[in-house]
């Protein structure tokens, strides 16, 4: 489905005046600080949608379909992220999942998402789940494997997945691996380890001159005991050994519970080797829920050092990291959940740019805690709606992205075209 010009216009027609009249308000508080050029940094970033968040998710107990109208093909897949980039001007790339979306004629799909405004980011690899006819079995692992006809099987299929990145335009490629064990005793921590390094040496020497290698951890799930990259230490181990195309990838939910994941981004900013990120929520684990629906402060404090580290960088905001999604659950629209997830995503940006940096410098310089607490909640608790809104209008899109998509039913239509029945690749 597509929105046209003409809808997105009445609908900001409507909105227009208390927008204005939000906005005018923000501009007097924040008069001290240029707001024209926070404004251009949010019209300008980018958040990539994964290919496998546009289908309901299931947990390992069920699968629950929304009313239907799913993708049912990597085309369709791109026309979602075509009507979310429509509508909030924030979308503007997909992040592929091989082999849950392969594209037969990477030419065509490339000018698809090209007439939707959308590239290609990252492609990601997948070694956790055995293909139909796979001659060997991933269950024990695949880069890390003891045996090697498993982990040439693995390395081959990341290589592959590269080749179909280079064909899409993407530059990089997210390695997530399931490999740990589920029992003291199961590996030699160490051969598991080195079994990894030179699986992902193999495919590090494939990638092309411009391309990164994302290392994903994660501290537990499917494997229960260790996990064979597990935290961001060994993430950074593996992209130190790897080289300077190598670099770690922080999932918001890959973490042990409490973990001071702003710490965790500003170090590794620090020593050039943060990569990218994939957003989502969490209260308890992996939960893969809405950005910013459990735990906004965190996010926001997760940007602050964003900004902070990429600007003594200085670092492009907007293409310096790789900035993905990756959620997906069963109970909301997809096409809503990834709405609010990039509202929620803006918001904690642009509450990040405003934090005055030079009096939070010399407070801290001074030990003035209480000072330093005050500058960043002042910012973290002004609402700042109205500028991400007011990026989305100039970019040409919708003032409310998700009153739009509702009021133009969008969903429903989307049932009449596709049926009910369908469910779309991914978890
Ligand atoms: C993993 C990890 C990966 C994602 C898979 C589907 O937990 O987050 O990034 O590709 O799930
Ligand atoms: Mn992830
Ligand atoms: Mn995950």
């Amino acid at each position: 489905m597509n929105i046209e010009k003409n809808q997105i216009q009445t609908h900001n027609d409507s909105l227009l005046t208390s927008h204005e009249h939000k906005l005018n308000h923000l501009k007097n508080e924040w008069s001290h600080i240029d707001i024209e050029k926070v404004i251009q940094k949010l019209v300008d970033f980018q958040i990539a949608i994964p290919s496998w968040a546009l289908g309901t998710g299931g947990t390992r107990f069920g699968r629950f379909a929304i009313n239907g109208g799913e993708p049912r093909n990597i085309e369709e897949k791109i026309e979602d992220v075509g009507l979310l980039h429509a509508l909030n001007a924030s979308s503007g790339a997909i992040s592929l999942h091989i082999p849950w979306d392969i594209p037969q004629n990477p030419e065509a799909i490339k000018s698809l998402a090209a007439s939707y405004g959308l590239k290609f980011d990252a492609v990601n690899s997948n070694t956790f789940q055995d293909q139909p006819g796979a001659p060997v079995s991933y269950k024990f692992g695949s880069l890390q494997h003891v045996d090697k006809a498993v982990r040439k099987q693995a390395i081959e299929h990341n290589i592959e997945v590269i080749k179909q990145g280079v064909a899409l335009g993407s530059e990089s490629l997210t390695v997530w691996l399931a490999d740990g064990s589920c029992f003291p005793g199961q590996l030699n921590f160490r051969q598991a380890f080195q079994n990894t390094l030179s699986s992902l040496e193999e495919i590090y020497a494939a990638l092309p001159a411009n391309w990164k290698i994302f290392v994903e951890y994660k501290a537990y799930e499917p494997n229960f005991y260790s996990t064979t990259v597990g935290d961001w230490g060994q993430s950074l181990l593996y992209a130190n050994k790897l080289g300077e195309k190598a670099y770690t990838l922080v999932d918001l939910g890959h973490h042990l519970p409490n973990a001071n994941i702003e710490q965790i981004v500003s170090l590794l900013l620090m020593e050039g080797k943060l990569g990218g990120f994939h957003f989502n929520d969490s209260k308890y684990g992996d939960d893969d829920l809405t950005t910013g629906s459990i735990k906004p402060y965190q996010l926001f404090l997760i940007f602050n050092e964003l900004v902070e580290g990429m600007d003594a960088k200085n670092m492009d905001h907007a293409t310096g990291l790789g900035w993905m999604i990756d959620a997906s659950h069963n109970v909301k629209d997809p096409l809503e959940d990834l709405l609010q997830s990039i509202e929620a995503i803006m918001i904690a940006y642009a509450q990040a740019l405003l934090v005055d940096r030079k009096a939070l410098t010399e407070a801290q310089q001074n030990n003035d805690v209480v000072l330093c607490q005050e500058i960043l909640q002042h910012t973290f608790r002004s609402d700042l709606r109205a500028l991400v809104a007011e990026a989305r209008l100039r970019a040409g899109a919708a003032l409310s992205p998700l009153n739009l998509y509702r009021s133009l039913a969008c969903r429903k239509t989307l049932i009449d075209q596709r049926g009910k029945g369908n469910v779309a690749t991914g978890l």
